[in-house]
């Protein structure tokens, strides 16, 4: 007891110098600019990163209408509790229409980061002058004659329109470098522990995909000959053919003379404000919407997207976000990690069989061949196998794992 008092009294003294330098160590642990490991590698264990410093320039975007509030909050919600509410990223609503006080309450409150919200101007979501109107309404007639899905309706296209060309140079969206891509109604099943925005920037990526499906032909008749007049009038703007990084072999299955519908499906992405405003994507989306398709047929932004992306882009600049769990009726993706659904990272199941259909889709085929939504990567409707074979990876390469 003599001996033990000194000891607790000498221990009592040094304990707030050692707390003192211990909370210096930690403060001074250098910064590793490199957070990420080498994305090339091919072993199982994936790209590993460290946490965040949370010092990307990113936000969530959402397109949306007040209408759809209720599914946009139950989409928020899931995205918070799985991501954002430990890293507190901005939300960006945009609306033709203004936004009633009802919507910004309702979803400033669910938020962990800041709430913007922006009115699309008519120069972003009208007809351009070169459009022949009475043409693009005889072309909705005859598509909605022809049950083309969505062939019929003006809003759609505008919206297309806009996704495709406008939403990543709205005044709002300027100040960011990334943007991340939400829908009202979408599913977020896993948690994702790490950021997505600070692996684009640390690996230069441009863009970021889930989902990988094949568009319906009716929609985009043209769209491939004026994608390939566009390619001989800006040859700068293309990575060569032959270029082992090209990624055209995953859109054309014969050197570029045809389309073959593949693409990411765009309700989830994750890109590059700062790409998507460069001269090559700009005079790419010019071109198109010069020609006028997407009035008097019914281009989707999904397939504008990822054309520029496998005609512009490299192979590691695009990237497959594998270890998501995403749903946007119909069709989901879920990470084949089985320890996954175990340990409750993941509330998909990547066994389901089945899964509610919310809504029909002209083709009943696809309604009975496409059941089994969450093993949509292997399915021949999905373009994901070739996107692994073309760019000669597994789908373990893209597994992130904290270090
Ligand atoms: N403000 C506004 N947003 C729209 C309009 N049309 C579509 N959107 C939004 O644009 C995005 C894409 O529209 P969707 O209707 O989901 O199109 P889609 O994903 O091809 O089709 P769905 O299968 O119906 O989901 C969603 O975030 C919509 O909320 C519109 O007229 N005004
Ligand atoms: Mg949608």
């Amino acid at each position: 007891m003599v001996l033990y008092r000194p000891l607790r009294q000498a221990a009592l003294l040094l304990l707030p110098f050692t707390t003192l330098l211990l909370l210096t160590y930690v403060y001074y642990q250098p910064y590793d600019p490199k957070p990420f490991q080498n994305l090339e590698s091919h072993g199982t264990s994936g790209v590993a990163l460290a946490k965040s410093n949370n010092t990307v320039k990113a936000a969530f975007v959402v397109l949306v209408r007040n209408s759809e509030l209720d599914p946009l909050r139950a989409s928020m919600r899931q995205m918070e509790d799985r991501f954002n509410h430990k890293f507190h990223y901005p939300w960006v609503f945009l609306n033709d229409d203004e936004f009633t006080e009802e919507f910004k309450a309702k979803t400033r409150g669910l938020a962990s980061g800041e709430t913007l919200y922006g009115k699309v101007e008519d120069s972003m979501w009208g007809y351009p002058e070169w459009i022949d109107q009475t043409k693009a309404r005889e072309a909705r007639e005859r598509m909605e004659a022809e049950e083309v899905m969505y062939g019929g309706s003006e809003s759609y296209r505008h919206m297309c329109r806009f996704q495709s060309g406008f939403f990543f140079r709205h005044p709002l969206m300027l100040q960011y470098d990334y943007y991340w891509r939400v829908e009202p109604g979408v599913e977020f099943s896993c948690d994702v522990d790490y950021d997505p925005f600070l692996l684009m920037q640390e690996k230069d990526m441009k863009y970021g995909w889930a989902v990988t499906i094949k568009e319906y032909e009716s929609t985009i008749v043209t769209l491939w000959d004026t994608v390939k007049k566009f390619m001989k009038e800006y040859p700068q703007h293309i990575v060569p053919k032959h270029d082992p990084d090209s990624l055209l072999p995953w859109i054309s299955n014969d050197g570029g003379e045809s389309y073959n519908l593949c693409h990411f499906w765009s309700n989830f992405e994750i890109g590059s404000i700062k790409w998507m405003n460069s001269p090559a994507y700009m005079d790419y989306f010019n071109y198109l919407d010069k020609s006028g398709g997407f009035f008097y047929e019914r281009w989707g932004d999904a397939p504008v997207h990822s054309i520029a992306a496998a005609l512009m882009l490299k192979k590691d600049e695009v990237h497959w976000f594998y270890d998501h769990g995403y749903f946007h009726n119909p069709f989901g993706h879920c990470p084949r990690e089985p320890e996954w659904v175990a340990n409750e990272k993941c509330l998909c199941n990547p066994k389901d069989e089945e899964r509610a259909f919310g809504k029909l889709i002209p083709g009943l085929e696809l309604i009975l061949i496409v059941r089994n939504v969450h093993k949509l990567d292997t399915h021949w409707y999905s373009c994901t196998p070739q996107w692994l074979e073309v760019t000669g990876k597994k789908r373990t390469d893209y597994l992130i794992t904290t270090r």
